[in-house]
């Protein structure tokens, strides 16, 4: 059991709460010690993808937690940021698909944690930002890795270098975020996208996950050849026998993941 996650299963999906309203989900070490658990026991048997939102109508996640992060030396720092780093890596390279629903605030660690998932979907309400240099340090949970790969390093560098927050709608405009939502059809819509993934084959969807994330940093030809190497292994799985045989005979298949 969690303190600070709240963890709920919908058939094939699970959704992961981050559950600390009183200091707007801000991220502390208990709580990215918890998601690390999470994310390391994860059945990626039973659910085919994950949604990760936060507690509340008024934050996603407000950023690391700053009280924690005040008295911090160098060293420390480092480790701080190291700690984020490191879970938030595990969501990205996790074999299912991760959907942020981002239900108000992401700011700092909150923008990094949704830059981390596969998809994000927001509320009207949402706000993203990295305001770290206002705080007299830098993203640290790879938001300056992340966020000029999402939306191109000119915005990136203004988004961090201001440290100004946009709004919902500026950020499905510069592509950070794949759609905006009233808040009360959030968790649908979510559920909705995570459902057309959960009913396609997993192996299939966990190795594009597989490809995208790791071309993204290969050359064209090396890139190319990863992607040939995934293809030919979806041909020696049952779900690829049972897909194209069923489209062949305009069935409908279950696919079983093996
Ligand atoms: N850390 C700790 N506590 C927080 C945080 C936070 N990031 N955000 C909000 N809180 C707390 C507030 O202190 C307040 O607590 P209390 O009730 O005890 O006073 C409570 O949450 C409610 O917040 P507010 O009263 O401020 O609510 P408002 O509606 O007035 O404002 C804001 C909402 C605008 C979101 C405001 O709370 C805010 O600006 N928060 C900080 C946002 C921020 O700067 N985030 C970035 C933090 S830095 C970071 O994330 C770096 C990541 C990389 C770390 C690298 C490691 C070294």
């Amino acid at each position: 059991m969690f303190e600070y996650l709240k963890i709920e299963e919908r058939g094939m999906v699970a959704i992961m709460t981050i559950n600390a309203p009183k200091s707007l989900n801000a991220l502390n070490s208990a709580i990215l010690g918890e998601m690390d658990d999470y994310l390391e026991e994860f059945d990626t048997q039973r659910f085919r993808c994950l949604i990760v939102t936060g507690e509340g109508e008024k934050s996603f996640v407000a950023g690391a937690d700053i009280s924690e992060m005040a008295p911090l030396g160098p060293e420390q720092g480092k480790t701080f940021g190291r700690r984020g780093a490191e879970v938030f890596r595990k969501l990205e390279t996790l074999p299912v698909p991760v959907i942020a629903a981002v239900n108000g605030f992401a700011l700092g660690g909150g923008c990094e944690l949704a830059m981390a998932c596969d998809i994000r979907i927001c509320s009207e309400n949402a706000k993203f930002g990295q305001p770290e240099v206002g705080l007299g340090i830098i993203p640290g949970f790879s938001g300056t890795v992340r966020l000029a790969r999402l939306v191109g390093m000119g915005m990136a560098k203004q988004l961090i270098y201001t440290g100004k927050a946009i709004k919902a709608d500026e950020a499905l405009r510069i592509g950070l975020v794949n759609a905006v939502v009233p808040q009360t059809e959030l968790m649908d819509k979510a559920m909705e996208i995570a459902n057309q993934i959960a009913a396609n084959a997993p192996l299939a969807v966990s190795a594009a996950k597989l490809c995208i994330n790791t071309e993204y940093d290969m050359d064209a030809e090396e890139a190319i050849a990863f992607e040939n190497q995934a293809f030919g292994m979806c041909f020696s799985t049952e779900d690829q026998k049972q897909g194209m045989k069923a489209f062949l005979e305009k069935g409908k298949c279950e696919f079983q993941g093996k």
